[in-house]
């Protein structure tokens, strides 16, 4: 048989504007730019990837921009007339070649991954031994920036059936302002409803100490990445002190992240996602770290859209201890989509599709319309 190779690769940068501005500690998100990767073999197969990372350039060292530059300028020539089937063997070469990158890096192993899924007619989670279930559990973000508007959104999520469990996003304001805002927004919920905060690293760990307490008083569930990432012994110090477990996100961002932070028990769970991690292969390495650490794991997001959601959702659906569920309600964040049929919502889940590779095909109208000029 002769070699399926890559003949090209197309980047698409698409700007989506979301449904309120997500307030973050580092941004306002307003819109989503989320790169979109065609890579075309020559078997005919399409496979589809997302790269896409939060507010520009401030939340990691990859931006849209970069992105694509770098896939277009370095990634490309590396890869064009490679064989399309050796996933593994074309992310080492990317490895030795290009330095940090992650981002791209997962988009461009997800559109291998669906590529060689469809040509194998079985799912991206099949590539990686099968899914355990079809539905992932899904929280929602509150970050209108407004308490009355946030505890309003959750009350409508909450009647619907969408959403039963919410992450506040903190660390913008002076902590006990923000700390207020949870602790009104918990009560306001009452106690069946969990309640989990992120401070997106805007924490010294003196003012972690006092502000954990109060959260951890008030009934907060879970403490997403208090501390500077690079702080890791700060973290396993907060770990160990407190009964509210902490979890590391931008810590705990490659699979070496991952044995180091475990190494010290530095965090009682990992927030897992492919684009820092630099694809879905890393994802189940670090959940093979964390496993063996007794470190229980949570499905991340880098509010994707609809493909690199799906991606995500692909690897954590193979994920035996996945125990605080996921964030993957990327997609519904925003006013449109550039998918032919959007994921499916329901029960306080996320739906896998059925079908071959991600299991989703490209609106190439929506793409048109949304594509950046
Ligand atoms: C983050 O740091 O977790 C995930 C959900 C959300 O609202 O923001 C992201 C980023
Ligand atoms: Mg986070």
């Amino acid at each position: 048989m002769s070699q399926i190779t890559i003949k090209s690769i197309e980047t698409i940068i698409v700007d989506l504007p979301t449904i309120r501005p997500h307030h973050l500690s580092m941004a306002v998100m307003r819109n989503q730019s989320m790169v979109i990767i065609r890579l075309f073999c020559s078997d005919g197969i399409e496979g589809i990837g997302e790269a896409t990372t939060i507010g520009g350039i401030s939340y990691a060292d990859e931006a849209p921009e970069t992105i694509k530059l770098a896939i277009d300028t370095y990634f490309t020539p590396l890869l064009i007339n490679q064989d399309a089937t050796k996933v593994n063997y074309l992310m080492k070469v990317l490895d030795k070649n290009v330095s940090g990158n992650n981002f791209a890096k997962s988009g461009i192993e997800t559109a291998l991954l669906d590529a060689q899924a469809k040509r194998l007619n079985v799912k991206v989670s099949d590539l990686f031994g099968g899914a355990i279930t079809d539905q992932l559990p899904v929280l929602w973000t509150l970050a209108s920036g407004d308490t009355e508007k946030d505890i309003e959104e959750a009350k409508h999520l909450i009647s619907i059936n969408r959403h039963n469990t919410f992450k506040l996003k903190i660390g913008r304001n002076e902590p006990q302002k923000d700390v207020d805002h949870v602790a009104a927004i918990k009560k306001a919920l009452g106690k069946e409803i969990k309640i989990t905060v992120d401070v997106n690293q805007a924490w010294s760990e003196q003012i972690a100490k006092r502000y954990i307490l109060q959260l951890q008083e008030a009934g907060i569930d879970l403490i997403e990445q208090p501390l500077v990432k690079s702080n890791f012994d700060g973290l396993a110090r907060l770990t160990d002190f407190f009964d509210v477990p902490i979890m590391a996100d931008e810590a705990a961002a490659t699979v070496s992240d991952a044995f180091k932070l475990a190494k010290i028990h530095a965090a009682s769970v990992f927030a897992l996602k492919i684009s820092k991690s630099g694809g879905l292969t890393n994802i189940a390495k670090q959940a093979a770290i964390a496993q063996g650490a007794g470190i229980s794991l949570y499905g991340g997001t880098m509010l994707e859209g609809t493909i690199g959601t799906l991606a995500s959702a692909h690897i954590f659906s193979t994920l035996p201890n996945l125990d605080w569920g996921t964030e993957l309600f990327g997609p519904l964040l925003l006013t449109d989509d550039i998918v032919k049929k959007p994921i499916e919502y329901k029960d306080n889940s996320l739906v896998i599709p059925e079908g071959f590779g991600l299991g989703i095909e490209l609106d190439l109208e929506k793409i048109e319309k949304y594509k950046r000029k």
